[in-house]
């Protein structure tokens, strides 16, 4: 295998397709869900785009929050503004090919008839070579290629190459900055008056070795050979002055080619000097790429890379010394370049380290402090290179868990930057501020490659070809009879290349660490990185924790309904909401991964214990999350039988010996007796070790169980043999009911006995009749702390209480998620109507069959604070806290 590294490596999409494994069937994503997030990513996609068209067009760039445009101004200073914008329609321009990646045809054919018959450059704009090449020069070319060649699918009939002159002019006019006695271009030129006369003469590594796709191509669609000369020489000339380390630093002089700058490393100024090296070698088959690169490569592993694989450090380049503690988020990229290298094992990690800071943040900061654990420059301009690592490493794993990175990461930009016109960059990724700027990057890049990594069947995918993404993401593929300009696209029989400098051979073929064997998109547990946990501790640890700011948004109906502003009241268990229109809500993800959870309603704390109930009245403005609407209903799971509960107080040890009160929620089953209203009893649980294998409750207990379980409520785990069964035992051996813990957890739902589906069991052909002790289900969350509890001090003290009135409401087969997983503290209930079960009551008062509860609600009128605390006749009930 080790052996085929420069030959697959040739061909991104070979390498795509080697690593590819089973093409139709995703493990661990639904295609529903898959598409779907392709789906949103493409709105987000128009609404940025169509509001930059509406509010900004025909200027550069959309500003986001003001709803207009931005193009140059005379302020020197605002370099990183004026660099990149030109009086040219940029984000016009940077979008062009993405529209035809997103199978956009009528869009496609719209935006090049537009830059056709308005965009030009002749312009007195000042502007960098290095920007102009990769966002303007790139974006024309990638159109011209994807219109013309019949192959990609998106050819426009009536296309006619104009796109090649409007890059062969602006390329023209970037030309005389090629003039120097390096050979390496000045960074800034006027486009209509060429280099001014009080140019700096500094450049940065990235900005003269990062023109050679561009340049190439023009030169082999236009026949020209002087673009690709130039960005050859300019390229050749940055490696030229490596140190002895084989590494670059950060700036140098165009006159005479001095080190400005001498710091290393994979981040601002440098990275994309890499990118060029093997991508270069990809699109054009010539070794002379690939041999720089692959020292260039073993320079940075040897010099950069920390010994655990996790940091790429800033170095000087002739010391090798430390030069700076932080990582800038640009070198996020270097994953996705690890990938095309072969090198899969580093970017895994490398990758995880920056998605921990981004789930840190929900975003990630320009600059990441290792020492301080903070971010050092704290804004996060929508950029996209996690997201291009993200992709790349999909497409070389199929690994599940980069496809859920995929959607925690378009859930953050829709929740933290998404506003009416458009999406804005964030000021202060710590305080979540948004600044008015959304740069061009965000359509052409951070968007299209969250769209390919959902996109399974993209032409990009199924096509074979040496193509690539430029550095601003622009799909660039040139036809076989454009390959041969010059005489070394082939290698001497002789020449080898060099060894690795990793002691982990390359171009292995991937084999996740975890198991990915799940078929359900809803996990119990979200999938883990592919790295040993002590790996992913240690990267937590690294970045000083994962604590994520939550969620937040406001619920608003969008047909224009009217209504009161909700009434929020506080319930034994939680609290009850009359409706969500208009509730302002804290959402946080749930630690397991099945989830969310609410932490805050209108500003108000909510406790992880406390259950919010919404009647579902209450929520049936809420539409789509396509529609925007942060929160929807969907089917449950569990599918809905309506049950009555119960609430069990604990008393439970904490770790300095003090008890502490628990409530735990508990659904009863639908056979067995319900409590009274009302009614309460004290007793202990019993909770059987697991040695004897008797914990799931599956069989006749010994006499000395039954001493314990006698008088009390029995503990067991779902699982072994039928609900019934478990509550027959319990029975027999004396329990006044039975717990069992729910093995998925946060769930509860009502258990049935088996008699319905026709099973039979000890006592179970009348099952639901001849049992005569109420069973309830714990979730397994709460049902470990009871576990946990009686393994250190025995039976647990409770008291167990029927849930009545307002608190009694059944369930609907309705949930609410966000972001496509359930919120698990938020229950949607249906009206209870009063009445009486038609069974008779037996047993002691406690067993007896009580009454359903009492019901609830209109939204906004009548709401059933008064009439629950009639019923339930506690105070706690009645604080309605408006929140
Ligand atoms: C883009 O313009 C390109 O990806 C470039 O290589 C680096 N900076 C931005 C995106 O962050």
């Amino acid at each position: 295998m080790r052996a085929a590294c420069g030959v697959w490596v040739a061909w991104f999409s070979v390498l795509l397709f080697v690593l590819l494994g089973d093409h139709a069937s995703v493990k661990g994503m639904t295609v529903e869900r898959r598409l779907e997030l392709r789906n949103k990513v493409k709105e987000m996609f128009d609404h940025g785009y169509q509001n930059y068209l509406r509010h900004a067009y025909p200027l550069d760039e959309l500003n986001p929050l003001a709803c207009n445009g931005r193009t140059k101004d005379d302020n020197p200073g605002n370099w990183n503004v004026n660099d990149v914008l030109g009086n040219f329609s940029l984000t016009l321009v940077d979008s062009l090919d993405a529209h035809a990646i997103m199978r956009d045809q009528p869009e496609f054919e719209k935006a090049v008839r537009l830059v056709i018959d308005h965009v030009h450059f002749e312009q007195d704009s000042r502007v960098q070579v290095f920007e102009v090449t990769i966002r303007v020069l790139g974006a024309l070319l990638s159109a011209h290629i994807l219109a013309t060649e019949e192959k990609w699918g998106s050819r426009i009939a009536w296309y006619n190459g104009e796109l090649l002159l409007l890059a062969q002019e602006l390329a023209d006019r970037l030309m005389p900055a090629f003039n120097t006695p390096t050979g390496m271009p000045w960074p800034r030129v006027n486009l209509k008056y060429g280099v001014l006369s009080h140019e700096t003469e500094v450049t940065c590594s990235a900005g003269a070795g990062t023109l050679i796709l561009e340049f190439g191509v023009l030169t082999r669609l236009t026949g020209n050979a002087t673009y690709e000369d130039a960005a050859k020489k300019a390229l050749l000339r940055v490696w030229a002055q490596r140190s002895p380390l084989d590494l670059v630093g950060n700036s140098l002089s165009v006159k005479d080619a001095k080190w400005y700058n001498t710091v290393a490393g994979i981040g601002a100024g440098i990275d994309s000097f890499y990118e060029y090296l093997l991508k270069a070698y990809i699109l054009f088959g010539e070794y002379v790429y690939l041999d720089i690169f692959d020292a260039a490569y073993r320079g940075l592993m040897n010099a950069v890379k920390d010994e655990r694989g996790l940091i790429y450090r800033n170095v000087d380049m002739f010391s090798g010394a430390l030069a700076a503690t932080w990582v800038d988020s640009l070198a996020a990229f270097f994953p996705g370049l690890q990938v095309l290298a072969g090198d899969i094992e580093n970017a895994i990690k490398l990758h995880q380290v920056y998605y921990t800071i981004w789930r840190r943040y929900r975003s990630l900061p320009e600059r990441f402090d290792f020492q301080t654990r903070a971010p050092a420059i704290a804004i996060y301009p929508l950029r996209p290179e996690l997201i291009e690592s993200t992709y790349m490493l999909y497409q070389a794993t199929k690994d599940p868990y980069y496809l859920e990175v995929g959607e925690q990461i378009v859930m953050d930009l829709e929740e933290s930057t998404r506003v009416q016109c458009g999406f804005a960059a964030l000021a202060d990724v710590v305080k979540g501020e948004l600044d008015d700027r959304m740069e061009s990057f965000f359509l052409s890049e951070t968007l299209k490659y969250l769209y390919l990594l959902f996109d399974e069947d993209n032409f990009v995918h199924v096509n074979d070809g040496n193509h690539v993404f430029t550095t601003e993401g622009h799909f660039l593929s040139l036809s076989y009879d454009l390959l041969k300009h010059e005489s070394d696209t082939r290698r001497p029989d002789n020449s080898t290349r060099p060894p690795r400098p990793s002691s982990q051979p390359m171009c292995d073929r991937y084999m996740p660490i975890h198991n990915s064997n799940a078929t359900s998109y809803y996990l119990p547990v979200e999938h883990s990185p592919p790295l040993p946990q002590d790996e992913i501790i240690f990267i937590k640890h690294l970045i000083g924790g994962t604590q994520m700011r939550p969620f937040e948004f406001k619920v608003e109906p969008h047909d224009g309904s009217v209504y009161q502003s909700a009434r929020i009241v506080k319930s034994a268990d939680g609290f009850i909401a009359d409706h969500f229109a208009g509730v302002q809500f804290q959402v946080e993800r749930d630690p397991t991964g099945a989830g969310y959870r609410v932490t805050k309603m209108n500003g108000k704390d909510v406790q992880p214990t406390d259950i919010i109930k919404v009647p579902q009245k209450g929520i049936s403005f809420l539409t789509s999350p396509a529609k925007g609407d942060p929160l929807q209903p969907s089917r449950s799971p569990d599918n809905g039988l309506s049950h009555q509960g119960a609430r069990l107080e604990a008393y439970l040890h904490d770790d300095n010996g003090e008890i502490l009160q628990r409530d735990f929620m508990l659904a009863i089953a639908q056979f067995g007796p319900q409590m009274l209203p009302s009614e309460v009893i004290n007793t202990s649980l019993v909770v059987l070790d697991d040695e004897r294998d008797v914990e799931y409750g599956c069989h006749p207990f010994s006499p000395e169980d039954h001493r314990l379980i006698q008088g009390r409520l029995l503990f067991v785990r779902r699982g072994g043999c039928l609900f019934a069964e478990k509550a027959i035992w319990a029975e027999l051996a004396g329990a006044i009911g039975v717990v069992v813990m729910n093995h998925v957890e946060p769930f509860i739902f009502p258990m049935a006995s088996g008699a319905e589906q026709g099973l039979d069991g000890p006592g179970l052909s009348n099952g639901v009749d001849t049992i005569s002790i109420p069973a309830y289900m714990v979730s397994g969350r709460d049902g470990a702390l009871l576990v946990r509890e009686a393994s250190k001090h025995g039976p647990v003290k409770v008291q167990l209480r029927a849930l009545d009135g307002i608190e009694a409401l059944g369930a609907v087969d309705l949930q609410i998620q966000f972001a496509g997983r359930p919120v698990l503290n938020v229950m949607v209930v249906q009206e209870v109507r009063e009445g009486h079960t038609s069974r008779e009551m037996k047993g002691p008062p406690w067993r007896r069959w009580g009454t359903r509860g009492s019901g609830l609600l209109d939204p906004g009128s009548g709401f059933g604070c008064l009439m629950g605390c009639g019923i339930a006749a506690t105070q706690t009930c009645c604080s309605d806290v408006r929140l």
